[in-house]
């Protein structure tokens, strides 16, 4: 799914983070950036050590900063490294976090001249966000910084790594636009 706001294309699609080809892909890391499971431990893994020097250099990112990184050995240029909310009941905080989360690495981005980023679905695996509702606040902070800061990013992308995932977001997407019209 695609749609298209001013100069910017947002799309939806299942796939494997580490092989898109965009100028920056996200990860999902966690505060001391250090590696682990999920979509962190496949991206250091596809990009290799020089990613982890960086990140070790950089030393830590608090929930809802977002740090950036060479790609490594990956197609993308740069990682971006964000860190999500640990979710606990939704009333701690993980709403704002999350949004904080996304909006630190559109405008991370776009101070380096980024046009296109892909992101995975932040905090969503064992950071255990509920997706849908992760979806919307995913979706939302993107839309509202494009109506906020128009010009820079071409492309938004959202790959997420499954089938049941990629619905989720479609129907926010879905009904985040048709709210919006
Ligand atoms: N491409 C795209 N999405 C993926 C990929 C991939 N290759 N692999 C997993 N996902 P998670 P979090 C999806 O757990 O919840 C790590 O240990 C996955 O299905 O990667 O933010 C970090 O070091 C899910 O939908 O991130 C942190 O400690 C989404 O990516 C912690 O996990 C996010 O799941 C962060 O947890």
């Amino acid at each position: 799914m695609e749609i298209h706001i001013n100069h910017t294309t947002i799309s939806l699609k299942r796939g494997d983070i580490t092989k898109e080809d965009a100028d920056a892909i996200v990860n999902a890391a966690n505060s001391r950036l250090a590696g682990g499971g999920g979509v962190d431990g496949a991206i250091h893994k596809a990009g290799g050590p020089e990613i982890m020097d960086e990140c070790n250099k950089i030393g830590k990112c608090e929930p809802g900063n977002a740090v950036i990184t060479t790609g490594g050995m990956l197609k993308a240029r740069y990682v971006i490294h964000a860190v999500g909310p640990v979710y606990k009941d939704g009333n701690h905080n993980e709403e704002n976090i999350l949004s904080a989360a996304y909006e630190s690495c559109l405008r991370l981005a776009v101070s380096r001249g980024i046009e296109t980023i892909a992101f995975p679905s932040i905090s969503t695996g064992a950071y255990g966000y509920p997706t849908e509702a992760a979806s919307i606040v995913a979706l939302k902070t993107v839309l509202n910084h494009l109506k906020n800061n128009g010009h820079g990013l071409k492309l938004i992308r959202f790959v997420l790594f499954s089938d049941v995932d990629l619905e989720i977001y479609r129907h926010s997407l879905n009904k985040l636009v048709a709210s919006q019209n």
